[in-house]
């Protein structure tokens, strides 16, 4: 029978009674043992980096099936089978791939035709990443390019849900390596805005969705830092769009990236963004969202 030392469990989290081990799991279950299981598997979370591991956020509460104990987390699963609790060896991580886009319409100023650029940044809780696509000369209306760029990849092994950022501008007097620095910062700073609450983590919310409702804030709070940060840098600004990816908790479970929509040139795509502004042209936005599975070393109980 999958069981725990009570003392072990005590210890690791620095207190001396029961009562307060069940305080702190902030459940409602009666029994010592799967008081026990339910903490040692927080410990083990943590051990892990909480929601900043390869772990992701917790998409269940702690589920006892018989003898087994063990909680879903949107990158793997903790679980009892022996005497102490173990994580998954393979995790989920998102990969965001921009495949191109379609010139809807230009700008109305005086030059025949646009250069476009796009700063896409895909945030999750545990990575970031950012990078700049064109500036592109002469596009006019009606006009495709097509790219196979991944924003992040399996390697970065950044945990969904993601929020996928465009930053859509149109060339003229700027800098496009400033703007793209400055919204490269911007989603730095989500990543130690996430630091700052890590470990403050307890319990889960019910809702479908896999993000607590503070992490969304975080995610979605870099639209207005950014407006900020890209005023008056010379170039227009197309539009600044979020999206949320994955942050369905039954997608999780089942581990299902959106349907294949079409191809835009050779590629593939299963997203499409919209990014526009009246006289300053209008964009569609093509990517590729994928989950994959990889193997991850879990950090084991003992560790801490
Ligand atoms: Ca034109
Ligand atoms: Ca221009
Ligand atoms: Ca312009």
């Amino acid at each position: 029978m999958a069981t725990i030392a009570v003392s072990s469990v005590l210890d690791k989290l620095g207190i001396s009674s029961t009562r307060k081990m069940f305080e702190k799991t902030g459940s409602p279950e009666q029994s010592l043992r799967k008081q026990s299981q339910i903490a040692a598997i927080n410990i083990l979370y943590n051990n892990n980096k909480s929601f900043r591991g390869p772990l992701g956020f917790p998409i269940s509460d702690v589920i006892f099936e018989g003898q087994k104990a063990y909680r879903d987390y949107a990158g793997g699963q903790l679980y009892f089978t022996s005497d102490t609790p173990q994580g998954s060896e393979e995790v989920t991580v998102a990969q965001v791939r921009f495949v191109g886009f379609h010139c809807n319409e230009e700008s109305d100023e005086w030059s025949g035709s646009d250069e476009p650029y796009f700063i896409l940044s895909v945030a999750g809780a545990n990575g970031s990443n950012t990078i700049r696509m064109g500036p592109y000369s002469k596009v006019n209306e009606g006009e495709h390019r097509f790219e196979a760029v991944n924003i992040i990849s399996v390697g970065d092994m950044v945990t969904p849900p993601v929020v996928l950022g465009i930053v859509a501008m149109e060339q003229d007097q700027g800098s496009p390596e400033e703007a793209e620095a400055k919204v490269r910062k911007v989603f730095e700073s989500i990543e130690e805005k996430f630091d700052a609450v890590a470990g403050e983590l307890t319990g889960t919310d019910t809702g479908s969705h896999v993000l607590p409702e503070w992490s969304r804030d975080i995610l979605l709070g870099w639209i207005p830092e950014g407006a900020a940060a890209l005023f008056g840098m010379g170039d227009d600004e197309i539009e600044k769009t979020a999206t949320v990816l994955f942050d369905n908790k039954a997608d999780l479970k089942e581990w299902k990236a959106p349907a294949i929509i079409g191809k835009h040139g050779n590629n593939e795509y299963n997203l499409v963004l919209n990014a526009g502004r009246e006289n300053e042209g209008d964009y569609q936005c093509f990517f590729k969202v994928d989950l994959f599975k990889v193997t991850v070393e879990i950090v084991p109980f003992a560790a801490s």
